[in-house]
């Protein structure tokens, strides 16, 4: 390797910062998962719709990523994107193909994913594609979405649904649409669970269990997101149920 080649390698390290590395064997083509969301908090919705698109879909990685300042959002109260990142850091850690990463939060201004996927589309060379998982509520909405357009050009849309949810809305906005959506839609276990939901629960006082990975509850707790009361510093009373309806007290 010259002097140049090794300037350019360590450009797009740089650039590619926590990004993963694909598109080393020209000969293969690669397939990117990016699960955008505001993940406020994350929960096991979006865990198990990547990890049914990664299987179904062959895919080599799901990118998790934080919105900086989400599109859509902008006259709603968001937490602040290091924690939201963090939480997505949490849930992902155990997961040898999920990555995190901060590619949207270091942005600054507004996160538009058509801006997302045109650098991804400069940092990786051709042979990596692009598929945008989404929910099957959202593929409707996508058709409204800054520069629409683009996002048709640049990646493959992922829309996972529940069993029984009716496509017919999606479909309908998709092919009414004036460009060329490639959407593969794809039937998660029913995770009728929502960021709202679980705000919800810990302004109650409820248990997060089994909606969100341990550690994410833990970080809201410590962090005292969502309306969690500051108690005795250290405290591990995030453990157990509250209870609110003869469920376990707090210790
Ligand atoms: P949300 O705010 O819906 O994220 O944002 C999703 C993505 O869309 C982000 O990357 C945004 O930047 C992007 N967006 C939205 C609007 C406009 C534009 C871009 C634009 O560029 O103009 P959530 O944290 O609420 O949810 C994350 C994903 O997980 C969503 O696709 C949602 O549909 C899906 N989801 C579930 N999937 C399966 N089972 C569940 C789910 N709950 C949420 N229970």
């Amino acid at each position: 390797m010259d002097e140049l080649d090794a300037l350019r390698v360590a450009e797009s390290v740089v650039e590619r910062g926590d990004l993963p590395l694909l598109g080393q064997d020209p000969n293969v083509t690669y397939r990117m998962g990016i699960m955008g969301g505001t993940f406020d908090p994350i929960h096991n919705g979006h865990l198990v719709a990547a990890e049914q698109a990664f299987d179904d879909l062959n895919l080599d990685v799901v990118v998790f990523m934080p919105a900086g300042r989400p599109a859509f959002k902008q006259d709603k109260r968001v937490t602040a994107g290091e924690d939201r990142y963090a939480m997505t850091l949490l849930a992902t850690s155990d997961n040898p193909h999920f990555l995190a990463s901060r590619f949207e939060v270091d942005r600054e201004g507004v996160t538009y994913t058509a801006e997302t996927l045109e650098r991804l589309d400069s940092i990786y060379p051709s042979n990596v594609e692009l598929y945008f998982i989404t929910g099957a509520d959202a593929i409707a909405e996508i058709v409204t979405w800054r520069d629409a357009h683009k996002i048709a050009e640049l990646a493959h849309l992922v829309g996972a649904t529940r069993p029984g949810y009716d496509l017919a809305h999606a479909r309908e906005a998709i092919s009414k649409s004036p460009y060329n959506f490639d959407v593969t839609y794809l039937e998660v276990p029913a995770l009728a669970i929502s960021s709202s939901y679980l705000r919800a629960r810990v302004e109650a006082e409820q248990s997060l269990r089994y909606l969100t990975p341990d550690q994410v509850t833990g970080y809201i707790h410590k962090h005292h997101l969502y309306g969690v009361r500051p108690r005795r510093y250290g405290s591990t009373e995030y453990n157990v149920s509250f209870g609110q309806n003869g469920g376990d007290e707090a210790q």
